[in-house]
């Protein structure tokens, strides 16, 4: 076993160039130096071998697709799949030595980094009522505190099950049945801060709230568009499709207020031409957007094509797909011709040449793929925003055909399939009908709490118990003072977690960590060697199979933990057999393929090379919205603005972490070194702003409710961002987020476009 690090590491910020390239040699060499670093070779072997092959590991990372079975790589994986998954097969450990030494208090003081760096969480610990410190407890112990604490709740919606989008579908399955037969809809989940708008836009307007596209179809684009992603650092292997598709003659349009390294040229590290070659480049064209500008851009690109079709009629819009498949064109056509150009050009901070180039690409263009992500989403219009990309797909019938459609880029690598298994707080009725058949019990039908509402609801003592199953609630939530006022409040916080990260340091009274297996490891039950499935970005669902032995023999699956945690406190009312669950997970799946639609004969089908992908009706030509059509929208121009000597700032990810987890203090790509601690900014601002280069200052929130919000000691770095714009890591920045600052409709924090101002620390 490694010894932890006992010290935090050094702050020392050294600036160089932003690249103009991701991936290649360099990349290779990182993973490994970080692979090494965390565990041994043979561990590293082992798992990198095995990432992302049929049947072996799933990769922790992202939700990216696969390549067709017979398709793939030896080395099926990026830079950053290697360090997540490395980082979860580290061989440092956390023992009960550990937290006798650290209070909570003390650990609290401790950096996000030094947290995680302390390795794998291996036995159940409790921090009792009155406490400082985490001791061991066992296993029955945990779980009857837990089960008696929910059973003396008077109302079992005085409980919240938080789910992040790394649980596999059968730990989701299991929560969820056990939420619902316990008697709540409180299932919030990281998705509610993620892409939630994404999927009540597409909800709304196509009757699915997942994207419609597979890989084949980005292969065979002749357009493709990046709104608000950095795939360089979050989604590395769609480069690798991006690449693909550019062989096939597409064109790429990234739009984004940063020149990512990843949106300019790519050096496949899977081939001997990436690594030692030029690379290919990705955008033929770069929008160099401002913050919150793309609801306007897509207003001009409408607005150019309905102009378009008037020129030359019959020549533009796809007629007979609106005639057929369509509703509200009419409408919209009006709305979209009253936008103004100085408005557009007012929000995007592009020039009118720019955007009617743009417009040039897609006339030229049969299939067209939208790609977003979380520039998008997090903004407060970011609802309307993703109406405006359906608007455009369906102008030209970019939908549901092949080569053609809406890619919302999805984050965690099962956040997907976890709402396939009914973590929602918002189920529809066909699903909990389903439940009902299938188990007999009447599911609660009023909705739940989402993220932003329980955290209100467990601020103002409504909520008395909590349990995250995965993630790191307290930062991956906004607002970190109020959230972490909100957790103290509750009478019971546990976590299931595999390593140590912020959320066990804010306590309620009484506090669990329940320590579990992770997807490396092998998962063995009564009923055999176990293995999960997980649904990715394009809805494949595939099998997960860990392969290392566990970080400790005390290590309980999430699966178990949580049947039996079910078992404990509904004491047989609902006859669910959890015990049979938890012995063998192909009886929780036989169950799961007679609820969820698309899943019948799960068993079987999803052991099969490239598993299951599961229908979407929009490419079958169904669209369940209420006018049983694809629905065009009318959506209100609008655009984020920073008063005098503010500016917009954007929270996001270093390519060195995973959301809330730093693995180091650098990221490469942007030239950062040392330290986290920085805020880039165009550098006409920084001028403007009476700033001077690598000043330290402080971040300071302005919003409607007067409070002071700030993030102390933070470097000025000039960057190529757009005017006006400026960029700094989350979750340091994340106090800067207010709870009620949320997106239209979806309720999602606000991580993108918060107006801030820079305050120099030096007078
Ligand atoms: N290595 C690594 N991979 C990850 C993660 C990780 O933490 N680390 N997290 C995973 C998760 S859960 C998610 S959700 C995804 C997130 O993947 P991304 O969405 O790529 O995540 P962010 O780091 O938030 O980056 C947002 C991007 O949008 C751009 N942007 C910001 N505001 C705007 C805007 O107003 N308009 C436009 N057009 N662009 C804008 C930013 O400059 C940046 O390039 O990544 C997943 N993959
Ligand atoms: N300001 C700001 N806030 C944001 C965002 C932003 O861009 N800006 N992004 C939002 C987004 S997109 C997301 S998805 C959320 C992320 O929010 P979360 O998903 O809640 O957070 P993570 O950082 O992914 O959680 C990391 C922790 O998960 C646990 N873990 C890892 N693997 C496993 C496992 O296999 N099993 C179990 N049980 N536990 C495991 C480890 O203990 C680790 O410390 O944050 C959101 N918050
Ligand atoms: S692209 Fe995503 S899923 Fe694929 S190896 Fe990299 S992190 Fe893992
Ligand atoms: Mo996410």
């Amino acid at each position: 076993m490694r010894k932890p690090p006992n010290e935090e590491p050094r702050e020392e910020l050294e600036v160089t160039p932003p690249r103009t390239w991701a991936a290649g040699a360099p990349a290779v060499t990182h993973a490994l130096e970080y692979s090494l670093e965390e565990t041994s070779a043979r561990r590293t072997g082992v798992t990198l071998l095995n990432m992302n092959q049929v049947g072996g590991i799933d990769c922790p990372g992202c939700a990216w697709a696969d390549p067709a079975p017979g398709h793939r790589h030896l080395n099926e994986y990026c830079e950053n799949g290697a360090k997540h998954i490395n980082d979860e097969a580290t061989s440092r450990r956390v023992t009960a030595d550990f937290f006798r030494r650290h209070s909570v208090t003390e650990l609290g003081m401790h950096s996000d980094l030094w947290l995680n760096q302390q390795g794998r969480l291996t036995e159940p610990m409790v921090k009792r009522p009155g406490s400082d410190h985490y001791e061991p407890v066992s296993w029955h112990d945990a779980l009857g505190l837990l089960a008696d604490e929910l059973k003396s709740l008077p109302s079992p919606d005085e409980a919240v099950f938080y789910t992040s989008g790394r649980v596999s579908n059968e730990a989701a399955f299991a929560l969820q049945l056990f939420a619902r037969a316990y008697g709540t809809n409180n299932l919030p989940d990281c998705s509610n801060m993620c892409h939630e708008s994404s999927g009540f836009a597409l909800h709304e307007t196509l009757g699915t709230g997942k994207g419609t596209v597979s890989l084949e179809d980005l292969h065979h684009a002749d357009l493709i568009f990046l709104v608000g992603q950095n795939p360089g650092s979050n989604h590395p292997r769609q480069l690798s499709a991006l690449e693909q598709a550019k062989r096939n003659g597409a064109r790429v349009v990234a739009v984004n207020p940063l020149p990512e390294a990843g949106l300019l040229r790519f050096k496949n590290p899977q081939k001997a031409r990436g690594v030692i070659g030029r690379g290919v480049q990705i955008a033929d064209r770069f929008l160099h957007i401002r913050s919150g500008g793309d609801l306007a851009l897509f207003q001009a690109l409408n607005r150019l094509l309905l102009e378009a079709e008037e020129a030359r009629p019959g020549t533009v819009l796809d007629h007979d797909f609106i005639r057929t498949s369509t509703s509200g064109f009419d409408e919209f056509s009006r709305h979209a011709r009253s936008v103004a150009w100085e408005d557009i050009l007012a929000a995007t901070g592009l020039t009118r040449e720019e955007i009617e180039q743009t417009h040039g690409e897609v006339l030229r263009s049969k299939r067209v793929i939208v790609c977003w992500a979380m520039g998008v989403t997090q903004h407060r219009h970011g609802v309307p925003t993703i109406r405006e990309i359906v608007n455009f797909l369906l102008l030209r019938g970019n939908l549901g055909r092949a080569g053609a459609g809406a890619c919302p880029v999805r984050g965690h690598s099962n956040v997907q399939g976890d709402r396939t298994m009914g973590i929602w707080e918002q189920m529809p009725d066909s699903f909990l009908d389903a439940l009902q058949r299938e188990f007999g019990f009447d599911p609660p039908r009023r909705h739940g709490l989402d993220s932003v509402d329980a955290i209100r609801a467990m601020r103002d003592g409504r909520i008395k118990v909590f349990l995250g199953v995965a993630g790191n609630f307290v930062l991956a939530a906004p607002d970190t003072a109020v959230t972490e006022e909100a957790m103290r409040r509750c009478r019971l916080t546990a976590h299931i977690s595999t390593k140590l990260n912020r959320s066990h340091t804010v306590c309620g009274e009484t506090a669990l960590i329940l320590p579990t297996l992770g997807r490396t490891e092998v998962d063995l039950q009564p009923g055999g060697e176990q293995f999960v499935t997980v649904e990715n970005s394009m809805s494949e669902v595939h099998v997960s199979r860990g392969r290392l032995q566990p970080a400790s023999r005390l290590l309980l699956s999430e699966v178990a933990i949580l049947c039996r945690l079910a078992r404990r406190t509904l004491d047989g009312r609902t006859g669910i057999p959890w015990e049979g669950f938890e012995a063998d997970y192909g009886a929780l799946r036989d169950r799961i393929a007679n609820v969820v639609p698309g899943l019948h004969d799960f068993n079987r089908r999803v052991v099969r090379p490239g598993g299951i992908r599961l229908p979407n009706p929009v490419n079958e030509g169904v669209f369940g919205t209420t006018t049983g059509k694809a629905m065009f929208t009318c959506n209100a121009w609008q655009m984020p603005e920073a008063p005098e000597g503010h500016l917009l700032l954007q929270t996001l990810r270093s390519h060195d972490q995973w959301n809330t987890v730093p693995y180091t203090n650098d990221d490469r790509y942007r030239g950062i070194h040392g330290s986290r601690r920085v805020v880039l900014v165009n550098p006409e601002d920084i001028t403007d702003l009476g700033l001077s280069e690598g000043e330290r200052v402080d971040l300071v929130g302005v919003w409607t409710d007067g409070a002071e919000r700030r993030a102390e000691g933070f470097r000025a770095v000039p960057y190529p961002t757009s005017r006006g714009c400026a960029a700094a890591y989350y979750p340091e920045t994340q106090v800067l987020v207010p709870l009620d600052s949320v997106a239209e409709t979806s309720n999602q924090p606000t991580s993108k476009g918060l107006v801030v101002r820079l305050e120099s620390r030096a007078g």
